[in-house]
């Protein structure tokens, strides 16, 4: 029975939180599968507003099991501080399940994120400085803490010897930072262990078993595929795999088990952080998509860049996530432009690419070759259906539609659960 991907298709921010808490009412399991709380997802219920950064978007939905994965980078701070505000809200997270090999964030990987942007210089990643692209560097090099090293206090401590005599030599040597002492980060990741200990599972084994049962489970993507650190703009990414083949691994589903990738797309186009953006403004229209959009970050606050609708970006996204749909958020934002630029392809140095350029460096010298599509003035909040929309509003979709070569399946026009046209 289907198990169902969600995935950002640009750089993250297309409004997954509200679309997985949409379909979370449908689901029986959502599931984080990469990424930690870097990500900051918003949804919106009865006129209340939550802020997820760890908790994936399902646990507002009663009949949802929330489930975080695998492949995803736990702060046990973050986790029990995030469980607590939103108990103190009246929601409950009894139902959370935590991989026993999720990785744990440790003051350590903070602290090197921190202090490698810093020492990066101009060549800033602009990382959320949350720890995350130290814990999977970790992950990787096989020196990282898993949750269920909590429950064994000596292998706790031997790993996290092993861990912290890489770190402090960078640290001490290289960034002439004081060195972190074991036991401190020991006492402190046990101080977390007894009340995560309800939440730990084989969330493998559980997610595959509810498949066999017929139960619809949700993979939930964050930050978005251009975002991801193989298929994105490397190195200006995330260190992990947003794209659709990362819910296999961060979640232990086989790919033969996942009938439907959905992609989120912004009706237009931001990105916080560094790195390549063809379609930015730094203008007055880009100010007002921010400041229209409310394009900050839901983690650190920063304002997001903002751009045009980039369909170059959308086609590549199609491809690489293999999306049988859309979801497009936020068409409300673009009311009131008299015309709206879409890009259809990039010119580099003098030559049209209808696709992303092979090189990194090509890509940061690519400029939009724009078509423009009429603009609408109505507030298009209240439409409920298609019809309700103004017809330069309908050919805007149908035109994005035709250029991502992938079929729209629902339109945003506003932040509430409600304020969405199904499409199909
Ligand atoms: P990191 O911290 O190592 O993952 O940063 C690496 C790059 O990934 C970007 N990134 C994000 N981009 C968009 N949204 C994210 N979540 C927050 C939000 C961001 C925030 O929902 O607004 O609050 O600033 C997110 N998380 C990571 C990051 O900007 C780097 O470009
Ligand atoms: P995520 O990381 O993909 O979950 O997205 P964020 O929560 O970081 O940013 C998306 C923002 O857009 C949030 O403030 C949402 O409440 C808001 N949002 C989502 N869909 C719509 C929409 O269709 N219209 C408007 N105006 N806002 C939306
Ligand atoms: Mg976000």
């Amino acid at each position: 029975m289907p198990a169902i991907v969600l995935v950002g298709a640009q750089w993250g921010d297309e409004g997954k939180g509200k679309l997985t808490d949409l379909l979370g009412g449908s689901v029986d399991y959502c599931v984080r599968y990469q990424g930690g709380n870097n990500a900051g997802h918003t949804v919106v219920v009865d006129g209340e507003t939550y802020a997820l950064h760890l908790l994936p978007s399902g646990v507002l939905n009663p009949d949802c099991v929330p489930v975080i994965g695998n492949g995803v980078v736990v702060d046990p701070a973050v986790l029990l501080d995030e469980i607590s505000a939103l108990e103190a809200r009246g929601k409950t997270c009894q139902r959370l399940l935590l991989s026993a090999n999720a990785h744990l964030i440790a003051p350590y990987h903070v602290t090197v994120d921190k202090v490698t942007e810093r020492f990066l210089g101009k060549n800033q990643i602009g990382t959320t400085g949350r720890g995350i692209g130290p814990a999977y560097a970790d992950k990787v090099n096989r020196v990282g803490v898993r949750v269920q090293d909590l429950f064994d206090p000596n292998i706790l401590r031997q790993k996290v010897e092993a861990a912290l005599e890489q770190k402090n030599h960078l640290l001490v040597k290289i960034y002439n930072r004081r060195a972190i002492g074991v036991s401190e980060v020991v006492e402190g990741f046990l101080r977390y262990a007894e009340a995560l200990r309800p939440y730990v599972a084989d969330t493998m084994l559980v997610l595959n078993k509810a498949l066999d049962d017929g139960k619809v489970v949700l993979l939930e993507g964050a930050q978005g595929s251009l975002l991801d650190v193989d298929h994105g703009t490397y190195p200006f990414v995330t260190s992990s795999n947003p794209t659709a083949g990362g819910a296999c691994i961060g979640s232990g589903i086989g790919p033969t088990r996942i009938d439907r990738i959905v992609g989120v797309l912004k009706a237009y186009t931001t990105r916080v952080g560094a790195g390549p953006f063809p379609t930015e403004l730094f203008d007055a229209d880009g100010e007002r998509l921010r400041s229209v959009g409310g394009e900050y970050g839901v983690t650190t606050g920063r304002a997001r860049r903002c751009g045009w609708f980039d369909a170059v970006i959308g086609r590549y996204a199609t491809r690489v996530n293999g999306f049988t749909d859309y979801m497009v958020t936020k068409l409300d934002v673009l009311s009131g432009f008299e015309r709206l630029p879409v890009c259809v392809a990039y010119d580099v140095d003098g030559t049209r690419h209808d696709e992303i350029p092979m090189s990194q460096t090509d890509f940061h010298h690519a400029t939009p070759i724009f078509e423009y599509l009429d603009g609408w003035t109505e507030d298009i909040s209240e439409a409920r259906s298609f019809e309700d929309l103004p017809k330069a509003a309908q050919a805007y979709v149908r035109a994005i539609e035709e250029l991502v070569s992938a079929p729209i399946a629902a339109v945003g026009v506003g932040p509430g659960r409600d304020s969405t046209i199904v499409l199909r």
